[in-house]
């Protein structure tokens, strides 16, 4: 029997969200973005995304790009309750289901007799019960059904088989394909790798060389929408990091508060888009020695918000000092809040 996976991906979720609150703004380009001189855009309307403004523009770009949008701070405890509802609603439907983030889902549907009706139930029910539109692709592995829900939002629809995948983003770029970040692509382009069909096609041996025996292969079986991961129950995630070597050691102190704060900064972001906070915050340190340190501090109130981590992370490096040159500096959150679809605990 072949697979059958689906992934589900809320339409510009947080606004759609602040829509259903101020149904006045519809139609108009909206953005969701934090205040303070470091604030990103966390999501934009369609209609703003048109003037060029997306997720993690910085919010005083996106003033410029777009000066008659309307702009709301988030509001991240609507966002998580929405969330669970639309993620109730799939289990209702569905009996295998993996919350990727606060707004996106994979569902295992093989054996179902019609997988895609049985979607298009899907969507109609989030949309009469929350308001909210979703974009959904159905393929045989998660890979193909994540790459199809992007392919033609908002309120997409995308079926394909793992070679109709192949053929239709065969001009794209690697970094289409989840799990080909930034610096993966980079690389693929110092070789001359510019699309999915060179990455499919390349001599295995060259990306061997270049990514190791690992990642090497492994990058071309994504360009080819190979993927055998499966639906997994949501794993309890208790921490989340960000760590950076360094090319040359560095002793510059406020070189490295710099670093420390941009990958605060990148962690605070992911953990926004998830949804979760935590109240351990922690930095780690390598020095060039190859001794390993962790400094940390438990708050009162969970966070994953940059205004709140990046003080702490910041004093924990002063704290620390800097005895000898550095080869790592890593950020992490710790005692992170359960899952977005489980409930929530309430003070009894
Ligand atoms: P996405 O599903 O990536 O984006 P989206 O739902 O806003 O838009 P669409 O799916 O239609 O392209 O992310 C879901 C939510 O996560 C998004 O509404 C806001 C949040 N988010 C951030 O806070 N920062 C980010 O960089 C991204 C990508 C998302
Ligand atoms: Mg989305």
């Amino acid at each position: 029997m072949s697979r059958c996976v689906a992934h589900i991906d809320l339409d510009a979720f947080y606004v759609s969200v602040e829509l259903q609150r101020r149904p006045e703004l519809r139609g108009l380009p909206v953005v969701v973005a934090g205040s303070g001189p470091r604030a990103v855009v966390t999501t934009a309307s369609y209609e703003a995304r048109k003037f060029g403004v997306q997720s993690a523009t910085p919010a005083s770009r996106a003033r410029r790009l777009c000066p008659d949008a309307v702009f709301i701070s988030p509001d991240f405890a609507a966002y998580r309750e929405t969330s669970k509802r639309v993620m109730g609603i799939v289990r209702e439907h569905v009996e295998q289901v993996e919350v990727a983030s606060l707004d996106e889902a994979y569902l295992e549907l093989t054996g179902m007799a019609a997988p895609r009706a049985a979607m298009r139930r899907l969507v109609a029910a989030i949309s009469e019960s929350t308001g909210l539109s979703a974009s959904v692709g159905i393929g045989p592995n998660k890979l193909v059904a994540k790459v199809a829900s992007d392919a033609e939002k908002p309120r997409g629809f995308v079926v394909l088989t793992r070679e109709e995948a192949c053929a239709r983003f065969a001009d794209a770029r690697p970094g289409l394909v989840p799990g080909i970040g930034p610096k993966t692509a980079a690389r693929l382009e110092a070789i001359g790798i510019r699309t999915l069909r060179a990455l499919a096609a390349a001599d295995p041996s060259v990306l061997a060389e270049r990514f190791g025996a690992r990642l090497g292969p492994e990058l071309q079986a994504r360009a080819r929408f190979e993927h055998d991961g499966a639906v997994t129950e949501d794993r309890a995630v208790i921490s989340e990091s960000r760590e950076t070597t360094f090319d040359t050691d560095i002793s510059d102190p406020a070189e490295l508060e710099r670093i420390l704060l941009e990958l605060a900064e990148q962690l605070c972001g992911d953990l926004s888009r998830k949804g979760r906070r935590g109240r351990t915050i922690g930095i780690k340190i390598r020095l060039d020695d190859f001794s390993t340190h962790t400094r940390s501090r438990t708050v009162p109130e969970a966070t994953g918000d940059l205004e709140r981590v990046g003080p702490i992370v910041r004093d924990l490096l002063r704290e620390f000092g800097t005895p000898r040159p550095m080869r790592l500096l890593g950020v992490r959150v710790a005692g992170l809040e359960t899952a977005p679809t489980d409930q929530l605990a309430l003070p009894v």
